[in-house]
C-alpha cells in the first residue's frame, strides 16, 4: 500500500496565453482560496507551496504558422519545466495549478528531466495533439501532446523559444480518458500512432472501474514508471464544471472523475499532477464558478489520498472514558 504520508510540492502556473480567454490565470489562487492546502494537510500530506511563477510577456509575438503567442508560451514553459524539475529533485509529488493546458509541455518536460521516462494519463474532453500545422484555432493549448511525443517530431516546424525542449514521451506511454471533441487531424494522428484512448464511448461501454484497470494494465505492460496525470477540468461534464474555456457536452460524472484520482493514488506511482483549464471568469453564475473550483479541489485531494469511505490519521486513537 502507498505511504499514508505524502509530500506535495505545489507550483502555481497562472498562464493563459495558450488560448485567448482571460481568467485561467486566476485559477491557482482560487484553488488555494478554496482551502486546498489546509485540506491536503488535514489528510496527512506534508505541503510545500512554491508559490506562483511569473512569466515574461514577449513583445511582438506574431503568430507562427498560424499559432498564437508561441514565443510567450515557449518561454513560460521553460520556466515551468525548471520549476517542476526542482520540485521533483526536492522529493515531492508535484502539483501544478494552471493555467491553460499548454503548460503540460513544461510540466511533463520538467518531470521527465528529473525522474526519467514517465507514463502520461491525459484526462480531457480534447486530445490536445494538434501540430502547429494541423491546428484550426492556432491555440497552443490544443497542441501540447504533439510537442512532447518523440513520434511527431518530424511533423513540427521549428518554433521560436522552444529550442530548450526535447520530446520526452513515447506514444506507447500515453493513455487518454474522457475524449469527445477530437479534430480530424488529431483523430488521424491517434490512429497513426495507435495511441490508447478511452473516449466517452469506452467509458459508457466499460464503466470507469474497467477503464482504470485497463489503463494501468496497458501502461505497466513493459514497466511500471512514475505517472504524470494531466487533468483538464473540461473532461468533467459542464453541468458540474462549467467555468472553463472550451466546455464540451457529454462528459465524465463527478464520481467517474474522482474515481480516476482515487485509483491512480492507490497505485503509489503518481509523481506529478496538472490541474488545468479552470477559468473563474467563465460560467454564468457564482455557483458555476464555485462548483467548478470545488470539483477541481476534490480531484486534487483524491490524487493525494482522500477516500470517499473516509480517512483517519495513522496515529489516531480513540479517547478513553
Ligand atoms: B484544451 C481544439 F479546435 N481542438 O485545437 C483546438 F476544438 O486544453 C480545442 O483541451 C482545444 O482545453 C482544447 O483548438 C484545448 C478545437
Ligand atoms: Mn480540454
Ligand atoms: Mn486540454
Ligand atoms: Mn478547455
Amino acid at each position: 500500500p502507498p505511504p499514508l504520508h505524502r509530500s506535495v510540492g505545489i507550483i502555481g502556473a497562472p498562464f493563459s496565453k495558450g488560448q485567448s480567454k482571460d481568467g485561467v490565470e486566476c485559477a491557482p489562487n482560487k484553488l488555494r482560496a478554496a482551502g486546498l492546502l489546509d485540506r491536503l494537510q488535514q489528510q496527512g500530506c506534508a505541503v510545500k507551496d512554491y508559490g506562483n511563477l511569473t512569466f515574461e510577456n514577449v513583445a511582438l509575438d506574431e503568430p507562427v504558422n498560424g499559432s498564437k503567442s508561441v514565443r510567450t508560451v515557449g518561454s513560460a514553459n521553460q520556466r515551468l519545466s525548471e520549476a517542476v524539475k526542482a520540485v521533483k529533485r526536492d522529493g515531492h509529488t508535484a502539483m501544478i495549478l494552471g493555467g491553460d493546458h499548454s503548460l503540460a509541455i513544461g510540466s511533463i518536460h520538467g518531470h521527465t528531466a528529473a525522474v526519467g521516462p514517465v507514463s502520461v494519463v491525459w484526462v480531457d474532453a480534447h486530445a490536445d495533439i494538434n501540430t502547429p500545422l494541423t491546428s484550426n484555432t492556432g491555440n497552443v493549448h490544443g497542441q501540447p501532446m504533439s510537442y512532447l511525443l518523440y513520434e511527431l517530431q518530424s511533423k513540427l516546424p521549428p518554433l521560436p523559444n522552444f529550442s530548450w525542449m526535447k520530446p520526452c514521451v513515447s506514444s506507447r506511454d500515453l493513455v487518454y480518458i474522457g475524449l469527445r471533441d477530437v479534430d480530424p487531424a488529431e483523430h488521424y494522428i491517434m490512429k497513426l500512432l495507435a495511441v490508447k484512448a478511452f473516449c466517452m464511448t469506452q467509458v459508457d461501454q466499460l464503466g470507469m472501474a474497467r477503464v482504470m484497470e485497463e489503463t494501468c494494465d496497458y501502461l505497466w505492460d513493459r514497466a511500471k514508471k512514475p505517472i504524470h496525470l494531466s487533468y483538464d477540468i473540461d473532461a468533467i461534464d459542464p453541468s458540474i464544471t462549467p467555468a472553463t474555456g472550451t466546455p464540451a457536452v457529454g462528459g465524465l460524472t463527478y464520481r467517474e472523475g474522482v474515481y480516476i484520482t482515487e485509483y491512480l493514488y492507490q497505485t503509489g506511482l503518481l509523481s506529478a499532477v496538472d490541474m488545468v483549464e479552470v477559468n473563474p471568469l467563465r460560467g454564468r453564475t457564482e455557483d458555476d464558478v464555485r462548483s467548478t473550483v470545488s470539483t477541481a479541489v476534490d480531484l486534487l485531494l483524491g490524487c493525494f489520498g482522500r477516500r470517499r469511505e473516509g480517512n483517519h490519521p495513522p496515529d489516531y486513537s480513540l479517547p478513553e472514558p
